[in-house]
C-alpha cells in the first residue's frame, strides 16, 4: 500500500482493518513450509559457500530512502544501494558530487524500481526509482550500482507514487501526482476548492539511450484524483500508458470514507505517441515552466476507463493484450482488453466525459472479472500463462489463467502482502520459477526486535502447477515493490578504470600530490593508497575553505579507501579508480585526525593523518 509503515497503515485503514484483524485473529494460522517439503525448500534456497545466486533482487527501501540488493533463491542482503539519503557506509553524500544530487533534501521515500528495458525485456542497464516524498526520479547505473542522477523535484509533479514504469524502450519512465494540488507548485488555493481548482499531473520522463540522462518528456493535465500505481503498455498496447486513480469523488478530508463514495474510479490510459505529436503541434500550454497538454484542447491523448473503487496496481499482461486492474476493496480484477478499448475509442462508445477526457464503457472493454480473493492489490506474470495477484486482506497469492480466467491456485502468505514480483515479471518473456512475496507485517516470525519490527518477504516455488513457499526472508524498511532479473544480465565492474577516469582534478602518483593557498582557499590533491595519504598534513588557517580532490590509485578489486575527519562530520570513501572531491570550512580551530573508514590492510590503523587548524 501507499502509506509508509505497514503497522500505521493498518490502524489507518478502518473498516478495511477491521476486516483484516479480524481475519488475521480468527485463523491464526502461520503459513509454513509444508510438512515432508523443509528438505526440498532447504535445497531450493540453498547457495553453497563460494556459489552465486541465480537472480538479482532489487526492492526499493521506501522512507529509507535507500535500494537495496539482494540474491535468489538465498535471500541474502547483499548491497544497499544509497539513493535519497546520505549513507555513510559508502560515503555518499558526503562527498560534493553527491552533496550536489541530494540538494535540500535529506530523505526521500523510494517506491518502484524499475529496470530499462529493450523490446520489452530488462537489458540491465539502469535502474530507475521513484520518490513519492520529494517528487524525484532517480537513476543507477547497474555497471557500478551507484545513483548518478537524481531529476526533480519534478515540476507540477505532487507525490511521485505512480511511478517510474519503463516504456519497452526506455523512451520515458512514467511520473505523476498522487495528491493533486493548485498549479504550479507554490500556489495557494483553500481545501475547499480542491473539486475544482486542484489538479493532477501524469507525465512522461525522457531518456536519453545512450547516457541515461532524465529530462522532462511531457505532462498532461489532469483532474484531482489520485494518480496511484502506473504500467507502461507493451505489445498489443506499446504506446500506452497507464495509471490507476482513486477518488473520482474529488473529494477532501478522511478519504477512506469520502473518496469511496462511488462504484468506480478510473485508469488513465495515455497514448504517449499521441502527447508527442500534441507537443510538437504546440497544444499545450505552459505551467510551472514546463509544456502541459490540457486534454479538453487536444483530444486522443488520455481516456479513462472504469475501474471497480480503490484501484491499486495496474498491471499489462507480458503480450500487453490485457491490462489487469483491481479495486482494492473487492475480490474480483478485470481483465481489461487492448482490442476492446481500442475499439471502443474508434467507435466513440464513450459514458460520459471527467474534465473532457472521454470515459469508456466498462462493459465493452473488459475480457473478465476474474475471482482471484479479497483485497487484490499487484498483477505479475510468469512464463506459462498464468498471473499471480497479491490479496491483501487474504493475506494470500492467486494463481490464476490469462485467457480462462480461472483461478487455480492459492497460497497463503504472512501477512498482508502488498507487492509481489515475479522473476523478470515485468517483461514481455517473463522466466518464471520464483515469486517473492513483499509483506507488510512480519509478525512473530523472527527473533523479537522490539517494537520497531523488520519487514518480511517470502520466496516461492511457482515452477510447478502449486505453488510452495520456500523461504522467510527479513528487510530493512520498507519494501514497496521490487524487480528480479537475470544475474548473467548484469556485468558490473569491480574497478574503475584509470583510463575512464576524466576527473581534471585526478592524480595517480604521490610526487603530484599538493597543497595550494589562494587567499584564504586551500585546495589539497591527495593520493589514497594501501596504507597512506599523501599529503598527510594539512596545515590550514581557521575560516579557510578547503578543498581536498582524493583519488584512489588502486586497481584492485575491493580496496576501498576512506577519508573521515574527526569532529567536521565528514566521511567519504572512494573506490578503486575514484576520484572524489571533499569542500568544507575549517570553522573549527584545532588538531583533528583524518583517518581511513574502510578497512583495507594490516595496516589500515596507519592510514592516518592530521588537519591543523591554526586559530584566528
Ligand atoms: S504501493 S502495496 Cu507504494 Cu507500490 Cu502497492
Ligand atoms: Cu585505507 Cu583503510
Amino acid at each position: 500500500m501507499s502509506i509508509n509503515k505497514g503497522k500505521r497503515a493498518w490502524i489507518g485503514m478502518g473498516i478495511f482493518s477491521l476486516l483484516i484483524l479480524s481475519l488475521v485473529v480468527s485463523c491464526g494460522k502461520k503459513p509454513q513450509v509444508q510438512r515432508g517439503g523443509v528438505a526440498e525448500a532447504a535445497i531450493a534456497t540453498y547457495v553453497a559457500p563460494g556459489d552465486l545466486d541465480e537472480y538479482y533482487l532489487f526492492y526499493s527501501g521506501g522512507h529509507s530512502g535507500n535500494v537495496y540488493v539482494g540474491g535468489i533463491p538465498s535471500m541474502r542482503h547483499i548491497s544497499t544501494i544509497p539513493v535519497f539519503t546520505p549513507y555513510p557506509a559508502t560515503g555518499y553524500g558526503f562527498d560534493k558530487e553527491s552533496k550536489q544530487m541530494l540538494g535540500e533534501f535529506t530523505w526521500g521515500d523510494a517506491h518502484h524500481p524499475s529496470i530499462s528495458e529493450t523490446k520489452g525485456d530488462y537489458d540491465g542497464r539502469w535502474l530507475f526509482i521513484s520518490d513519492n516524498a520529494n517528487n524525484r526520479m532517480a537513476r543507477i547505473d547497474l555497471r557500478d550500482f551507484k545513483t548518478k542522477q537524481i531529476f526533480g523535484p519534478i515540476p507540477n509533479v505532487s507525490g511521485n507514487h505512480c511511478s517510474s514504469f519503463v516504456t519497452p524502450n526506455t523512451e520515458y519512465v512514467l511520473a505523476g501526482s498522487r495528491f493533486s494540488i493548485p498549479l504550479p507548485r507554490g500556489t495557494y488555493a483553500p481545501l475547499e476548492q480542491y473539486a475544482t481548482t486542484y489538479k493532477g499531473v501524469v507525465a512522461g520522463i525522457a531518456i536519453d539511450q545512450k547516457s541515461g540522462e532524465m529530462s522532462l518528456g511531457w505532462e498532461i493535465l489532469m483532474p484531482p484524483f489520485n494518480y496511484d500505481l502506473g504500467d507502461a503498455g507493451k505489445g498489443a498496447s506499446e504506446g500506452w500508458a497507464f495509471w490507476t486513480c482513486y477518488n473520482s469523488e474529488r473529494a477532501t478530508g478522511k478519504l477512506e470514507v469520502t473518496s469511496t463514495q462511488k462504484d468506480r474510479d478510473y485508469i488513465a490510459a495515455v497514448n504517449w505517441r499521441e502527447a508527442e505529436k500534441a507537443i510538437k503541434e504546440g497544444k499545450f500550454k505552459m505551467i510551472g515552466g514546463v509544456k502541459v497538454i490540457d486534454p479538453k484542447d487536444r483530444p486522443g491523448v488520455v481516456y479513462l476507463l472504469p475501474c471497480s473503487k480503490s484501484p491499486h496496481g495496474v498491471d499489462v499482461s507480458p503480450d500487453g493484450k490485457y491490462i489487469i486492474g483491481s479495486g482494492k476493496l473487492q475480490s474480483v480484477t478485470t481483465a481489461f482488453n487492448m482490442e476492446k478499448i481500442q475499439t471502443a475509442i474508434q467507435n466513440k462508445d464513450f459514458t460520459g466525459d471527467e474534465d473532457g477526457i472521454p470515459v469508456l464503457n466498462y462493459d465493452n472493454i473488459k475480457d473478465a472479472e476474474v475471482n482471484v480473493g479479497l483485497g487484490p492489490l499487484h498483477t505479475q506474470f510468469d512464463d506459462q500463462g498464468f498471473a499471480y495477484t497479491s490479496l491483501f486482506v487474504e493475506s494470500a497469492v492467486a494463481k490464476w489463467k490469462l485467457g480462462s480466467w480461472e483461478v487455480v491456485d492459492k497460497i497463503p502468505i504472512t501477512y498482508n502482502i502488498g507487492h509481489l514480483a515475479a522473476a523478470e515479471g515485468d517483461t514481455a518473456h517473463p522466466t518464471g520459477k520464483y515469486l517473492v512475496a513483499l509483506n507488510k507485517l512480519s509478525h512473530g516470525r523472527h527473533l523479537s526486535v522490539g517494537p520497531s519490527q523488520p519487514e518480511s518477504t517470502q520466496l516461492i516455488n511457482i515452477a510447478g502447477d502449486k505453488m510452495k513457499l520456500l523461504y522467510d526472508a527479513f528487510t530493512e524498511p520498507e519494501p514497496h515493490y521490487s524487480q528480479i532479473i537475470k544475474a548473467d544480465k548484469l556485468k558490473p565492474i569491480e574497478v574503475y578504470p584509470k583510463e575512464e577516469n576524466k576527473n581534471p582534478n585526478a592524480i595517480w602518483d604521490v610526487k603530484d600530490s599538493k597543497v595550494e593557498r589562494n587567499a584564504s582557499n586551500v585546495t589539497v590533491k591527495m593520493v589514497a593508497v594501501r596504507s597512506s595519504f599523501e599529503p598527510n598534513k594539512l596545515e590550514v588557517n581557521q575560516g579557510d575553505k578547503v578543498t581536498i580532490h582524493v583519488t584512489n590509485i588502486e586497481q584492485t578489486t575491493d580496496e576501498l579507501h576512506g577519508v573521515g575527519i574527526n569532529e567536521y562530520n565528514i566521511n567519504v570513501v572512494i573506490d578503486p579508480g575514484e576520484t572524489k572531491t571533499i569542500e568544507f570550512v575549517a570553522s573549527k580551530p584545532g588538531v583533528f585526525a583524518f583517518y581511513c573508514t574502510n578497512f583495507c590492510s594490516a595496516l589500515h590503523q596507519e592510514m592516518q593523518g592530521y588537519l591543523l587548524v591554526k586559530p584566528k
